[in-house]
């Protein structure tokens, strides 16, 4: 894309309308913009009634005891029934809840009448393990059905569960196991990814060895691989043999809509993980309610997919609990986008038919790098939405996402929210909003956000400041798991009254968002502050960049200096004058003040599970530190790549 056409994007000139056909038959109108904006509380009351109620909340919100909120507090559910049973019950046992699709290429599709008899079978079996209502379990596994069936098993008995990423450390799973108090953990023998069987349960082993851990009682392994692996008698199940011969049959018990429903650890880029906790009808209601109209579900006829992980907070709200709360048709993928081959992501798109595709920026960039000629091997007709989430989404990748995978049809939703927010809470709506590439634009009916100044006053239209939520939400995390004061430390003493996301954003002209990433990610550099996200976003408007990561590091001159770590397009080695050509590209883009002081080609970036840029390490390196904590690290042996590959002389002027 030339400059040229990139400015205009950055400047909002350039929008898409929503296609006719969509805007015709979508699912949530201009009207609830209206409705929840004359009546919030009302429109969530309604939102509600999506769902299936053994008791129907009279209340909506008792926000009495600021920020500790209670949403339908006296309607009592389930969540699982929600999920599965009244699908059954409505006359879809038929219908295909999950194609699963293994990364060796097996593939399994479960309908709801299945799902519900594997649901009810595991239900039993943790019962009889001794799991009781409230009791906390840890689940460690791949992406396979049995991860869902096990999430919503623990739902089902009112069991909170701890999903723990599959490729964290033994240590980060006995550190999660410990804080939550958990009792069975829930795990496979490997899953398979990159193309070869992966062992889990060795580390779920390692981990017990942790004090803190000792008092797990059992762990109930499902056999996914089929490799030899370390078992301890008495303590160690198979879930084949102890859940396959329960009674298929189970009675859903309704519990209270404040009901812990999980425990999630944020990633922690610094200090203990925290536990962030959601409960039951807010909740369900909210990511129902988001499923549905983002993705302007149509559960009869469409398929849904999302890539993200169990272990990640989307793959609890977009791939378990939304989607089957709504009765859709979903994928779920065991492996990696480019097992055994590039392109393998868009052969399961054309495989399935999948018509809704939600995914993350960083997957979007690296199939760029791939090259266009990969989506455009297959036939990806399909698809109608395309929904983007877990970062910015620079205007670049956005426009590649909707000409090259959406054929340039689609509507693609930016989606912000938190682990903490627990659903969608910024996105422009299919057949609703005019589309920006790069900007979350709007708050979703019901939601209050506002960007603020350093003294908590709104900014103008045009301006930047921090993103602030100024209204309760029926999915808001209730508090950090054993610690309330943190819970407020962190999220409600910045501006007095309101949640403070941690994220920079500004408003443009028309009052539309842009997320500009984690306040902790601005720089300052001789007085100015600069956001790392466009920085990055004008690197990877180069043609030579395939992605950029940049961190501020100390500097005696300029408070913070910009350095940038970049990934050139095709892995070709670095031709002569590049970094002088990038920096003068940034300069030209935004501004001599955000030119970065040093340019580092690297192969890989260190990344989280879920996509996010672990700055935090990049800093070290910047700042010729000792590494801090790797392990949640996607890949940690990323780190030594990159300092091996490192000039030690950074350019100056
Ligand atoms: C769902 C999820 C939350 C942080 C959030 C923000 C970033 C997520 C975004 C986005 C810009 C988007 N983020 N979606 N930034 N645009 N559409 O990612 O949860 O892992 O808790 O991360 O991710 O910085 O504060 P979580």
């Amino acid at each position: 894309m030339s400059n040229e056409s990139l400015a205009n994007l950055m400047t909002e000139t350039r929008r898409f309308a929503p296609p006719a056909e969509v805007a015709a038959a979508a699912n949530v109108t201009a009207a609830d913009y209206e409705a929840a904006a004359e009546d919030r509380l009302g429109y969530w009351a309604e939102q509600a009634r999506r769902l299936t109620w053994e008791r129907e909340p009279t209340e909506t919100l008792d926000w009495s005891n600021p920020p500790f909120a209670k949403w339908f507090a006296d309607g009592r559910l389930n969540v699982a029934y929600n999920c599965v049973d009244r699908h059954v019950e409505a006359g879809h046992g038929d219908r295909v809840a999950i194609h699963f699709e293994g990364e060796p290429g097996d593939s399994r599709a479960i309908t709801y009448a299945e799902l519900q008899r594997e649901v009810s079978q595991a239900a039993h079996a943790l019962t009889e393990l001794g799991v009781a209502t409230g009791d906390r379990v840890a689940i460690y596994m791949p992406m396979i059905p049995e991860a869902v069936i096990a999430m919503l098993a623990c739902a089902r008995i009112g069991a909170p569960h701890s999903v723990v990423f599959g490729a964290f450390s033994a240590d980060a799973l006995a550190t999660r196991i410990e804080d939550a108090d958990a009792r069975v953990v829930i795990t496979s023998d490997g899953g398979y990814r990159r193309g070869a069987p992966s062992a889990l349960k060795p580390a779920v082993d390692e981990a017990l060895t942790r004090p803190g851990a000792a008092r797990v009682r059992n762990v109930l392994v499902v056999r996914r691989t089929g490799q030899d692996i370390p078992w301890t008698e008495g303590r160690d199940l198979w879930w084949h043999e102890t859940v396959g011969r329960q009674p298929e049959e189970h009675t859903p018990e309704a519990f209270d809509a404040e009901h812990p429903l999980f425990i999630l650890y944020t990633s922690g880029t610094t200090g203990k993980p925290k536990g962030i906790l959601h409960t039951t009808g807010g909740y369900l209601t909210q990511v129902a309610y988001t499923h549905h109209a983002v993705f302007d579900l149509k559960p009869e006829t469409d398929v849904y997919w999302c890539t993200a992980d169990i272990g990640w907070v989307t793959g609890h709200s977009y791939i378990v609990y939304g989607p089957l709360a709504n009765g859709a048709t979903e994928v779920l993928y065991e492996g990696t986008p480019n097992t055994p081959h590039q392109g393998r992501w868009w052969e399961i798109v054309e495989k399935y038919g999948v018509t809704l595709l939600y995914t993350a920026p960083t997957a979007i960039r690296t199939c760029m790098k791939w090259g266009d000629e990969i989506p455009a091997g297959f036939n990806l007709s399909s698809l109608r939405v395309l929904g983007s989430v877990g970062e910015p989404i620079n205007p670049e990748a956005w426009v590649w996402y909707r000409e090259h995978i959406g054929g340039g049809r689609t509507p693609v939703v930016d989606t912000w929210w938190q682990t903490e927010t627990g659903a969608m809470m910024i996105s422009p709506l299919p057949g609703v909003t005019l589309a920006k590439p790069g900007s979350a634009q709007t708050p979703l009916p019901g939601i209050s956000a506002t960007v603020v100044d350093d003294d908590g006053n709104e900014v103008a239209n045009g301006s930047g400041g921090y993103l602030t939520l100024t209204e309760p939400w029926p999915s808001m995390l209730r508090t950090i798991w054993g610690d309330d004061q943190r819970f407020l430390d962190t999220y409600w003493s910045r501006f007095e009254g309101r949640y403070f996301a941690g994220d920079g954003a500004k408003k443009d002209a028309d009052g539309d968002i842009w997320l500009l990433g984690r306040v902790d990610d601005v720089m300052l550099v001789s007085g100015h502050n600069i956001s790392t996200t466009e920085v990055e976003s004008a690197l990877v408007s180069h043609p030579r960049i395939a992605e950029a990561a940049v961190v501020g590091a100390t500097d005696p001159q300029t408070t913070q200096a910009i350095c940038a770590f970049v990934i050139l397009r095709g892995g070709a080695p670095q031709e002569e004058g590049l970094v002088e050509e990038l920096r003068a590209h940034v300069a030209k883009e935004l501004g001599p003040i955000a030119k970065p002081k040093r340019v580092l080609a690297v192969d890989e970036l260190p990344k989280t599970r879920s996509g996010k840029i672990m700055r935090r390490l990049l800093r070290d390196i910047a700042e010729d530190r000792e590494l801090g904590d790797v392990t949640t690290l996607t890949d940690p042996a990323v780190m030594d790549l990159i300092q091996s590959k490192l000039p030690s002389a950074p350019s100056d002027d």
